[in-house]
């Protein structure tokens, strides 16, 4: 991982072809979780802060304290940011490292789903509950039982049960676990090896803990074989997001290394799950993490750069762009900048 900064003009030159600019300016926003609750836009993103880290492929630059919600009204209202709405000081159990965030609604209540390290330097996921979409929100005092590395995002099924799908490899930590048990001295399969899957489990009726046992989903290619840990351009690192179009479960997520956004398809929110193709091109800025939302009858992806900043990695501004399907089910590429 580097921090490749982009000389002025041609910063200029890429903002000026960007698809659609930043949606709040007063902060640095990250990684966007959007949900349409009451009729309104929620985006949980993280809150990108300068914490003076050098970069490392730990992501340890990524010093995140605290998160905000940004909210809008209608397409054409501004994204308006609501203050803080959760602090790692008020999380018991997290010490640094507030990453990837999602939320979900419940009844009349909301949960601000995250993950954080431990003193030990270990991810785990916790989760807090406000009255309001926008915080604050009240952290548990424990992580998720059974929970393990990062980017959670809870998708609700059209049947009213919510799934937890999470994972990241490298500074996430999802090459260390076999089996759900983490030992240090593993690594990434080898490249003839199926690539690490993300993880997913059932939320209990509280939405405060696991139903269940958390299980791996498998991505696979078009002839039904795993996706292998050497093809960088297809296997799942990290940003998960799930969404279903038109009865199918689309599971998206994060190339990592190579920096697209990608999906896959499959009938059941545990998968199999088959490569479909690339959602957005690379953008600027080492990491693309992303959410799918529909929005008065059209989708919208929301996704980050780091073009506010200049071309910083670990200060991001998250954006949204409409995203089309094809009468097959396939989505089309979006293309950050236009050529
Ligand atoms: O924002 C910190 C990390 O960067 C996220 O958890 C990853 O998905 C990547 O966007």
């Amino acid at each position: 991982m580097s921090e490749e900064l982009l000389p002025p003009e041609e910063l200029q030159a890429l903002k000026s072809k960007a698809i659609s600019q930043p949606l709040v300016e007063n902060i640095y926003t990250a990684d966007p979780s959007a949900h349409v609750f009451n009729g309104k836009i929620y985006i949980y993103p993280s809150h990108d802060i300068e914490g003076g880290i050098p970069f490392n492929d730990n992501g340890d630059h990524f010093d995140m304290q605290d998160y905000h919600v940004i909210s809008m009204d209608s397409l054409d209202s501004p994204a308006v940011d609501n203050g803080q709405a959760l602090h790692v000081k008020d999380v018991p159990w997290a010490e640094r490292q507030m990453w990837a965030p999602d939320a979900a609604r419940k009844g009349d209540k909301y949960y601000l789903y995250f993950p954080a390290k431990k003193a030990d330097g270990m991810f785990q996921i916790g989760v807090a509950v406000s009255d309001s979409p926008v915080g604050p929100f009240t952290a548990e005092p424990e992580a998720i039982k059974h929970s393990y590395s990062i980017d959670p995002a809870v998708f609700e099924d059209d049947d009213g049960e919510y799934y937890m799908y999470f994972g990241g490899i490298w500074g996430g930590q999802l090459q260390n676990y076999r089996n759900h048990t983490y030992n240090a001295d593993l690594t990434e399969p080898a490249d003839d090896e199926p690539a690490l899957g993300p993880i997913v489990a059932k939320m209990a009726d509280d939405m405060l803990e696991f139903a269940e046992a958390p299980t791996e989903i498998s991505i696979l290619d078009e002839n039904g074989q795993p996706i292998l840990a050497g093809d960088h351009d297809r296997r799942f690192f990290e940003a998960a997001w799930m969404h279903k179009y038109n009865g199918k479960y689309y599971f998206s997520y994060s190339t990592g290394n190579t920096h697209f956004l990608c999906y896959a398809t499959g009938d059941s929110p545990y998968g199999p799950f088959t490569y479909g193709g690339k959602i957005l091109e690379p953008v600027l800025g080492w990491t693309t993490h992303h959410s799918i939302a529909e929005f008065e009858g059209k989708w919208y992806l929301f996704y980050h750069d780091s073009s506010l900043s200049g071309g910083i990695t670990h200060l991001r501004s998250i954006k949204m762009a409409e995203i089309k399907y094809r009468e097959d089910g396939s989505i089309i590429t979006l293309k950050p900048y236009i050529e």
